[in-house]
C-alpha cells in the first residue's frame, strides 16, 4: 500500500530502546495514597486487606506480561524486574513502564471488592511509573535491598509512632516529637519495654515487604475419563507441574534468599 503524505509523523517519535544485557525494572508507586488510604479507611500502620490487594496486581501483572523474573512490594509500592535478555517490545521503555501501571492499576480496581468487603472504592486510584536499568546483578540486588531496607526503617517507625498515639494516648505531634532523633535500638526498646512488644515477633509481611518469585507447583487435579467398552466414565487423579507467581516474605538483603533461588539471577534471563 502507497504512504500517506502524513506518514512522515512517524520521525517524530523518539526512540527508547533500553539498553541490552540490563536488568529493567519498573517501579510503581500509588499517586496521593496518604489521602487515599485516609479515606478508604487503611488500617494503621498496616493495612491486611490494602497488602493483600497490591500483591494480587502484581501477580496479575507478573502472568499478564511477559519475561518479569521477580517482584518485590510494600506499602504502596511494587517494583517489577524484567530479565536482561528480554526482547520484549524491542526493549521500549514506554512499553514496559505502561503496560506495568496500566494492568496493575486495572487490576487494583477490578480486585478491590475481593479485598475490601463492605469498604466502597470511592474514587479512581493512579499510580505514576519509572523505569531504571541495572547492569551489574550486585546492582539489582543492591536495588531490591534499598527497598527492602525503605520498608523496614518505615515500618518500625510507623509502628512506634501508631502505638505511641493508639495505646500510648499521645498526639501524633507529641509522638513525633518523642522519636525525633531516636535509633532503631532506641525504637525497638520502646516497643519493649512500655507496650511489650517484641518488633521481630511482628508480621514477616510487614517487616520484610513481598517477594513475587516463580515457583513449580505440583497440582492434582480429578480428570473424567473414558474408560473403553464401559459407558461410565471414571474419574482419576493426575498430577500436573505448574509454574506460579508465589509470594514470598523473606530477607532479600543477606546471601540466603539468592543461593536458595539461583534460577531468579539466572544467566539466561
Ligand atoms: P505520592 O506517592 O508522592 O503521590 O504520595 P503518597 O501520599 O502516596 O506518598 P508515599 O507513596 O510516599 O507514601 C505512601 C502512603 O500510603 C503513606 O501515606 C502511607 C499510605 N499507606 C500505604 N500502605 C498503607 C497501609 O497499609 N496502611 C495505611 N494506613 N496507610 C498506608
Ligand atoms: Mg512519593
Ligand atoms: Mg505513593
Ligand atoms: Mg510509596
Ligand atoms: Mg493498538
Amino acid at each position: 500500500m502507497a504512504k500517506s503524505k502524513f506518514e512522515y509523523v512517524r520521525d517524530f517519535e523518539a526512540d527508547d530502546t533500553v539498553l541490552p544485557n540490563c536488568w529493567i525494572v519498573v517501579r510503581l508507586d500509588g499517586r496521593n495514597f496518604h489521602r487515599f488510604s485516609e479515606q478508604h479507611e487503611f488500617k494503621k500502620p498496616n493495612d491486611d486487606r490494602a497488602l493483600h490487594l497490591m500483591t494480587k496486581c502484581a501477580q496479575t501483572v507478573m502472568q499478564e506480561l511477559e519475561d518479569i523474573a521477580i517482584a518485590y512490594g510494600q506499602s504502596d509500592e511494587y517494583s517489577f524486574v524484567f530479565k536482561k535478555k528480554s526482547r520484549w517490545f524491542k526493549r521500549r521503555a514506554s512499553k514496559f513502564m505502561t503496560h506495568v501501571v496500566s494492568q496493575f492499576s486495572s487490576s487494583y480496581v477490578f480486585y478491590w471488592k475481593d479485598y475490601f468487603k463492605d469498604q466502597q472504592l470511592l474514587y479512581p486510584p493512579g499510580f505514576d511509573g519509572r523505569i531504571v536499568l541495572y547492569p551489574s546483578n550486585q546492582n539489582l540486588k543492591d536495588y531490591l535491598s534499598w527497598r527492602q531496607a525503605d520498608c523496614h526503617i518505615n515500618n518500625l517507625y510507623n509502628t512506634v509512632f501508631w502505638m505511641l498515639v493508639q495505646r500510648g494516648g499521645l498526639t501524633p505531634v507529641q509522638a513525633q516529637e518523642r522519636l525525633r532523633g531516636t535509633l532503631a535500638g532506641d525504637k525497638n526498646e520502646i516497643l519493649f519495654s512500655e507496650f511489650n512488644i517484641n518488633y521481630n515477633n511482628e508480621p514477616l509481611m510487614y517487616r520484610k515487604g513481598t517477594v513475587l518469585i516463580w515457583q513449580k507447583i505440583n497440582e492434582v487435579i480429578t480428570k473424567k475419563i473414558k474408560v473403553p467398552k464401559e459407558d461410565e466414565e471414571k474419574e482419576v487423579e493426575v498430577t500436573r507441574t505448574k509454574t506460579k507467581v508465589v509470594p514470598l516474605h523473606c530477607d532479600i538483603i543477606g546471601d540466603q534468599f539468592w543461593e536458595e533461588y539461583p534460577e531468579v539471577l539466572a544467566e539466561d534471563s
